[in-house]
């Protein structure tokens, strides 16, 4: 049996004068170790107790959940005391006397994992959670809290006998004429391949929407960079005027437009100038250029853009997508916009399109959506890919395989193969106490 881990403790709430601190402790027998500063009170009643030490006394409500039933699953103590970053500290201090030492990052839910209190896709969640910073990113990420997705059950379930014949085709093919059938395979298989594939597409929109989408505005003077930029942002944070060259710093707002949590950039309008202070703006656009998830790039309906612009843009001709702006006065076709009527429903479809995958923002409601799962997911699609795509009379130790690997993605995406590169890089984003 493995020695029980060291209790541990940490601030809850950040270390800044506030009306309450919330101070953790997690481990074995927390009772009789912390009973020198406290009697514990009944589990889970809040309860009001004097917390003496060195020469202090603090009136704290405690909180004492037994394990297993707590949040990691180990005794878990909560004191709610008054928010003095010093005090808390002192108390922190104390508690390392008894022998609980300082927590670090994401260690309370790292036990609760290791504790099968809780999923290691419900912890990515939890760190989304925390970090969401738009209603968007917050529902995605309480959408992904709950329970592990149903498909990843019925995957397993549409898998496993497919697994078992063909290591028994494997293991006693030539001799007992157990053949695999690849064909009946393919046939019951195919809505698993489907349903991996729709799902990384999922997962790959989620992704946008939990990171934030870089987006960035870019076409000549007067093209209506501001007006779009502003209209997006819901504020009027750019100046916007008919005098060419207005903008020339780039500009930021961090918004959610239609579902979409953004990262907007205005750009300087590109175009020849001797202005030394444009020059500089000019200078400024490519960095954001080059961070974009998506360029915009303004052209007045019925123009065609500068050799300039082309020029600069010829790079990033991957995620460039051109919008006509100025649609009131001339009809064009394509995504046309004119901002400063607020009409822009041509440009959502489009980002949907370009950056969902033509999903709307609540489609991806529970969709995976960390780095981590969206490159398994790729992994299991593709790995299905090749499992159907088998000749009928390859040798059964290729699908074997395959049917194995298949597998091994679908635990490590769960967390269930307990890889620690896995857990290290989750926790090591998590808040102290948490
Ligand atoms: N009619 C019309 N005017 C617009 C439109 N977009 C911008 N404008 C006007 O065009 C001028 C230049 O706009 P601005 O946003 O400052 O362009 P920027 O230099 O590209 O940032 C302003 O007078 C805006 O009010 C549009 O779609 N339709
Ligand atoms: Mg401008």
């Amino acid at each position: 049996m493995l020695p029980a881990p060291d209790p541990i403790c940490a601030p809850a709430t950040p270390l800044l004068p506030a009306a309450v601190a919330l101070v953790r402790v997690s481990g074995r027998g927390l009772a009789p170790l912390l009973s020198p500063l406290v009697a514990l009170p009944e589990p889970r009643k809040a309860s009001l107790r004097t917390l003496r030490w060195d020469r202090f006394r603090e009136r704290a409500l405690v909180l004492y959940f037994p394990g297993p039933n707590s949040y990691t699953g180990e005794d878990v103590v909560e004191f709610q005391i008054h928010g003095n970053p010093l005090l808390v500290r002192r108390l922190l201090r104390h508690l390392g006397t008894l022998g609980v030492r300082l927590a670090e990052p994401g260690e309370f839910t790292r036990r609760a994992l290791l504790n099968g209190k809780q999923g290691l896709l419900e912890a990515e969640a939890l760190r989304d959670l925390v970090a969401a910073e738009t209603d968007t990113q917050v529902r995605l990420a309480q959408a992904r809290a709950g329970a592990q997705p149903e498909w990843i059950s019925e995957a397993r379930f549409r898998l496993a006998p497919w697994m078992a014949r063909a290591e028994a085709a494997v293991d006693y093919g030539e001799d007992e004429k157990i053949y695999l059938n690849l064909k009946d395979l393919g046939v019951d298989l195919e809505p698993l391949r489907a349903r991996f594939h729709v799902e990384h597409r999922r997962a790959q929109a989620g992704q946008h929407l939990q990171s934030g989408i870089r987006l960035a505005v870019v076409g000549r003077p007067n093209a209506g960079k501001s007006t779009l930029f502003n209209a997006l942002a819901g504020e009027e944070r750019a100046i916007v005027t008919d005098i060419p060259g207005t903008t020339r710093d780039v500009l930021e707002v961090r918004c959610e437009w239609r579902g979409l949590p953004l990262r907007l950039f205005d750009t300087a309008g590109l175009r020849d100038t001797e202005d030394p202070v444009e020059r500089l703006g000019m200078a400024r656009v490519g960095p954001v250029l080059e961070a974009a998830d998506l360029v915009l790039h303004l052209v007045p309906a019925g123009e065609r853009a500068s050799e300039l612009i082309q020029a600069t843009l010829l790079p990033f001709r991957g995620k460039v997508l051109e919008v006509s702006t100025f649609s009131d006065r001339a009809s064009v076709p394509g995504v046309a916009v004119a901002a400063n009527l607020g009409d822009l429903d041509a440009l959502e479809v489009a980002l949907q399109e370009h950056l969902l995958g033509g999903l709307a923002p609540d489609a991806c409601l529970g969709a995976m959506a960390t780095d981590r799962q969206v490159e398994l997911l790729g992994e299991l699609a593709k790995q299905m890919d090749l499992l159907l795509d088998l000749d009928a009379d390859c040798p059964p130790e290729l699908p074997a395989s395959m049917l194995q690997g298949a597998w091994g993605l679908l635990a490590r995406l769960t967390g269930e193969d307990r890889a620690d590169s896995a857990l290290d890089a989750l926790f090591s984003g998590f808040c102290l106490g948490k």
